[in-house]
């Protein structure tokens, strides 16, 4: 595998980075391909949600992997990103992060970062994953939406970071914890649960559909799904995209 960044794809504008790198996949570009823009006009969450992405305030970053892994253990990506950026804001940047299952970063209970992985599946094989991280550096304030949920680390630190110098540690950090996803994924999965408030013994209440239940976390599964254990002692894995959870 080639170095996580070692071809760099720098744009001032795009409407998602995730977009213009899934086009490079696409086309066979190899994997640790890179793809920065300075803003994004259409940048995107999950589950069609948008990334407000205002020009020169955040990282908008979009690597492109092509991960061994089945189609069924790729979650374990998303995780393993999410480890990079906290230690990344922790080590680096003197923050004290927390990770919400599965991936928002948060900083002070606000989020400061969001990734979202975008695969493609082809006979059940992982052609490739777009790994795509926003990052909040320099914003001071947010659209009205999202005013009262998201911070940045000039808010939490008073440091302006520019996109390139996180972009440096950052990429040394996912490079380490993606190589885990294949070789040691338990070590992703531990250091995930280590970073996380969310991994054990955190009572939250799921909701999905109409049903709201409440519970308390147990780990990860080998899946990266969520344990859960109910009041009736029920234990459940619960995987992303079905659900929404809160803290109690
Ligand atoms: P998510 O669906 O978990 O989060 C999206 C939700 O987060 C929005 O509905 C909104 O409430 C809130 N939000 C929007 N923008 C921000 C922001 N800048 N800071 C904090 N909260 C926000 C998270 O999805 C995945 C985000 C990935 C973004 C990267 S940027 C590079 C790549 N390209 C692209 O289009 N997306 C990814």
């Amino acid at each position: 595998m080639a170095k996580l960044g070692s071809t760099l794809h720098r744009f001032d504008s795009l409407t998602s980075t995730n977009d213009f790198a899934r086009e490079l996949a696409a086309r066979g570009t190899e994997e640790g391909t890179i793809v920065i823009a300075r803003r994004q006009t259409a940048g995107r969450g999950r589950q069609g949600r948008r990334w407000s992405s205002p020009e020169g305030s955040g990282l908008y970053l979009s690597v492109i992997l092509r991960p061994a892994l089945s189609p069924a253990r790729s979650s374990i990506i998303a995780l393993a990103a999410g480890v990079a950026v906290a230690e990344t804001l922790a080590l680096d940047y003197g923050l004290t992060p927390d990770i919400k299952w599965p991936n928002d970063v948060l900083s002070g209970g606000r989020k400061i970062s969001g990734i979202l992985v975008e695969s493609a599946i082809e006979k059940d094989l992982l052609q490739y994953a777009i790994l795509g991280i926003g990052v909040n550096l320099m914003q001071e304030e947010f659209p009205e939406e999202i005013r009262d949920s998201a911070t940045s680390i000039l808010i939490e630190s008073g440091r302006r970071v520019a996109p390139e110098d996180f972009l440096k540690p950052l990429l040394e950090r996912l490079e380490r914890w993606y190589r885990a996803c294949m070789s040691r994924p338990e070590e992703v999965r531990a250091r995930w649960e280590e970073l996380s408030s969310y991994g054990r013994g955190r009572r939250v209440r799921i909701m999905s559909g109409d049903e709201r239940v409440e519970a308390t976390t147990r780990g990860l599964h080998e899946s990266g799904a969520l344990i859960i254990e109910l009041e009736s002692g029920e234990v459940r894995e619960i995987v992303s995209g079905e659900i929404t959870l809160r803290p109690l």
